[in-house]
């Protein structure tokens, strides 16, 4: 290799694991490339849609590679409109990270049941003796939407209720995850701040899934940035190969 080369080569190592190998910003303005769709999932409007506002809906998205789950934050936008019950509008979505791509069950199951993994979902629609209990009574009686932590719809790990957030524009999610503790932001005000209790970091595919039941809306998800710190074990490989080309240099300057 051209000693020239090879030291770009290794300053674009080096600012690599300065930078964190894998942050990346996704607009979908230009389709959903470098992901796979499941379900009901498609481009719509340079965003994503993960339901249309018709009953029966399920649908997700997921990176097509695999990040390491230890450290991460994301930063995404989304919306649901045009709720066939006004605020009764239905099911919500999920930020997910699991260990295969896929999609799981409808309705009140978020498109997430049967996935392998942990989700941050964004829950606009009360199931009674399903989801936490309901502080808030709206115009049309219990319909308490809610964010929460969980591995699994029926019994969160963490959960905080919210506004109404069907019709009330795009909403803006920012979550920080280190090691089990996570902290989510929507809009602005922070409504987790948990420990996960023996939670271990593997690499995964991060994206999102979405459902409707009998109510519905158009789900939509945008602007989604991820950043995830590399998983210890690259950076001996890193140096593995750093060594190996100093030797290949030494061996061309014979
Ligand atoms: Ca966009
Ligand atoms: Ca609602
Ligand atoms: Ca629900």
């Amino acid at each position: 290799m051209p000693k020239k080369l090879l030291h770009l080569f290794i300053l674009a190592c080096f600012s690599v694991m300065v930078n964190g190998a894998n942050a990346a910003t996704y607009t979908f303005d230009s389709g959903t490339s470098g992901f796979t769709t499941f379900g009901n999932a498609s481009p719509y409007s340079g965003s994503v849609q993960l339901t249309a506002p018709e009953p029966g809906q399920v649908g997700s998205i997921f990176l097509n590679k695999t990040l390491n789950s230890s450290r991460f934050t994301a930063s995404f936008d989304f919306r649901n409109t045009e709720p066939l019950y006004s605020v009764y509008g239905g099911d919500g979505i999920t930020f997910a990270w699991v260990t295969t791509q896929g999609i799981g069950g409808g309705g009140g199951e978020l498109g997430f049941t049967g996935l392998d993994g942990y989700m941050v979902e964004f829950d606009t629609y009360w199931n009674a003796g399903y989801d936490p209990p309901d502080t808030l009574y709206g115009p049309y009686g219990d319909d308490t939407d809610h964010i929460a932590v969980a591995t699994s719809v029926a019994s969160p790990l963490a959960y905080s209720n919210t506004p109404e957030m069907e019709e009330s524009g795009w909403h803006h999610v920012d979550i920080a995850f280190n090691n089990g503790q996570i902290q989510v932001q929507m809009d602005g005000v922070e409504y987790i701040n948990h420990v996960i209790a023996g939670y271990s970091g593997s690499e995964a595919y991060f994206g999102f899934t979405g459902s409707t039941g009998a109510s519905s809306s158009r789900q939509l998800v945008d602007n989604f940035e991820i950043n995830a710190v590399p998983l210890p074990a690259t950076f001996p490989l890193l140096g593995a190969g750093l060594l190996a080309l100093v030797g290949l240099r030494k061996k061309f300057k014979k």
